[in-house]
């Protein structure tokens, strides 16, 4: 199977398309990449290098795998940093190509209560792309955003969600919510909501490209399993083996090569409870 990433690329590291292409890869799937930036490292490490690509530049891949006949054949687009609200008209462009793909757009706008994406980014992402999306990952700062309600109990994000879910996905899916018990995510649809929880792990310094993996692991579920409460438990469970073998190790990066095994038998399965 083929899967389509369009987002960020660090040379250092591992966030956006450097966060997910490993494991799909270890998964199974082909991954074509379009990288919306080439960054030197994370902007969290405090000193970062590099570009966004200009609209004309990624527009330029898409043409040149239109051309070539590899734009079309993916059976999943997933989406995440876009860098400049222009590269959403060629993500709009791979969507349209594939259209028997599934389309997860992982909402990238900001997290802990602040933007971290230029102006126009948001609106792009509420707009034509939520319009295409099969699937949704918002965390909490975005899902309030997307559906412009109160985010601050559970009941109030299963309430978002649904919201979200009403303007045409399938899925929504509500990533790094705190519970009492550790860290959750919310699968929504039509039929419910189910949460998976994991231990919460506490690391030294505020670890990166979680959100984008995880958004790689649910299309490569998604693509493998009827139902949401399964997909979203399989998904939770590969990257909570990464997340483990990162904190073990102490990397301030996640730990992708040396949890490549894991990732794809992780040694322990978290389940999905009705909510
Ligand atoms: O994890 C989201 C993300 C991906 N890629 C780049 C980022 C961020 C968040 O800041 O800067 C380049």
């Amino acid at each position: 199977m083929k899967i389509l990433s369009l987002s960020s690329s660090v040379a250092h590291g591992h966030v956006g398309n450097s966060a997910l292409t490993l494991p799909l890869q270890r998964l199974g799937f082909e991954v074509t990449t379009v990288n919306t930036v080439q960054f030197s490292n994370h902007p969290g490490h405090g000193v970062f290098g590099g570009d966004v690509f200009a609209a004309e530049h990624v527009a330029r891949i898409i043409d040149g795998l239109d051309h070539a006949g590899f734009l079309t054949g993916h059976d999943g687009i997933v989406s995440g940093y876009l860098g400049d609200a222009a590269n959403g008209a060629a993500l709009l462009r791979a969507v349209n190509a594939n259209p028997g793909a599934v389309f997860l757009c992982d909402p990238v706008m900001g997290d802990q209560g602040r933007s971290y994406v230029r102006p126009g980014i948001a609106q792009v992402l509420a707009g034509p792309i939520l319009d295409a999306a099969q699937i949704v990952t918002p965390n909490l700062f975005e899902l309030q955003s997307l559906s412009g309600l109160p985010v601050a109990s559970l009941d109030q994000t299963i309430t978002a969600a649904r919201s979200v879910l009403a303007r045409g996905p399938r899925l929504v899916v509500v990533t790094s919510l705190e519970v009492a018990d550790g860290m959750a995510c919310a699968g929504v649809t039509a039929d419910g909501a189910w949460l998976v929880t994991t231990p919460r792990l506490d690391f030294a310094q505020p670890l990166n490209g979680a959100g984008d993996l995880l958004a790689g692991l649910l299309l490569a579920e998604s693509l493998t399993h009827a139902g949401a409460p399964d997909l979203l438990a399989a998904a939770v469970s590969r990257l909570f083996a990464v997340l483990d073998i990162t904190h073990r190790l102490g990397q301030r990066e996640l730990a992708l090569v040396a949890a490549q095994d894991a990732v794809v038998s992780p040694p322990q399965w978290f389940g999905s409870q009705p909510y």
